[in-house]
């Protein structure tokens, strides 16, 4: 395979210092070599650009999303980074920053892809909108935005529309959703798998459930979001909004292989390590720990 490696040096969506760093401890922890084992051809194709924004411009551009415009700059540019690498028969790898980028990288994917699914891992839902943000963090809304809810500047990133249908949505480890994501999970019936259906149900079983629904909604290709933060908080220090009760290394493992093994992961993000927050780089290692078993399934 073909690897682009795509680094995305932004903490304005999650307004905490420490995520901007990711991309180049990822490095600094051979992210590079660890793909190189498993014969893939990886380029690094650097940090993308991220303007500078003071903190007291945070509301500048919305008054209850903060740093919009810097956001949806970095996320047309990566946008157009996934699209191009996709474009050019690779496997975008996109490492974060924080999980506002996860809408530039399905929007990418989903101009390249007409039936594209997005497989969410994450503690939180990231599908709230201006309206219903608690925070006024935009890592809380990209899925929303993705699936066309929301403000304009979100929903239209790249190009007008939705850029994935909400049957091919799957949340995957969901812990602390709030009340207008619950509501929007319920209007948009998406594939929602909380931490207490995998503690009740199995990750197998969960796992079989999302394997059948991709096929029968005969996706095409799947983007994977993998949020540090959907790993339990002991795991993960080093990361901005941890929550306990969370998912093992093993049952992400399980999760990842099963998802590889359908072959139609054709692109993925790794995102919201927070370099300030970790101790002793815990969470680094978890991360190259992931990336490792992940580059070893794919072909
Ligand atoms: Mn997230």
């Amino acid at each position: 395979m073909d690897v682009s490696l795509i680094g995305v040096p932004i903490n304005y969506g999650c307004d905490k210092d420490g995520a901007q760093h990711g991309p180049e401890k990822l490095r600094e922890k051979k992210i590079v070599e660890v793909i190189k084992k498993y014969n893939h051809s990886i380029y690094d194709l650097g940090n993308l650009y991220v303007p500078k924004v003071s903190d007291s411009e945070k509301y500048a551009f919305h008054d209850k999303m903060k740093y919009l415009k810097p956001i949806v700059e970095v996320n047309t540019n990566l946008a157009h980074q996934v699209y191009s690498a996709l474009a050019s028969g690779n496997f975008p790898f996109v490492i974060g920053g924080d999980h506002s980028l996860g809408l530039g990288s399905i929007s990418g994917a989903s101009r390249y892809y007409t039936n594209l699914a997005v497989v969410w891992i994450d503690a939180h839902g990231d599908i709230n909108t201006s309206e219903t943000s608690p925070s006024g963090n935009v890592h809380g809304m990209p899925l929303a935005a993705a699936m066309g809810v929301g403000c304009d500047s979100l929903t239209d990133v790249y190009y007008k529309g939705v850029k994935v249908k909400p049957e091919n949505v799957f949340i995957v480890g969901a812990r602390d959703l709030d009340e207008g994501e619950i509501q929007l999970a319920k209007e948009k019936n998406l594939n929602l798998y909380t931490m207490a259906d995998i503690k009740d149900r199995g990750i197998e079983a969960v796992i079989a459930e999302i394997n059948q629904r991709l096929q029968k909604n005969e996706v095409e290709a799947v983007h994977v979001s993998f949020d540090m933060d959907a790993l339990d908080s002991e795991l993960v220090p080093g990361t901005g909004t941890p929550v306990c009760d969370g998912m093992s290394i093993a049952e992400v493992k399980l999760l990842f292989k099963a998802l590889m093994d359908t072959k139609l992961v054709k692109s993925m993000d790794l995102v919201e390590l927070n370099t300030r927050l970790d101790k002793d780089d815990i969470t680094a290692e978890v991360a190259i720990e992931l990336v490792d078993w992940t580059f070893n399934l794919i072909a």
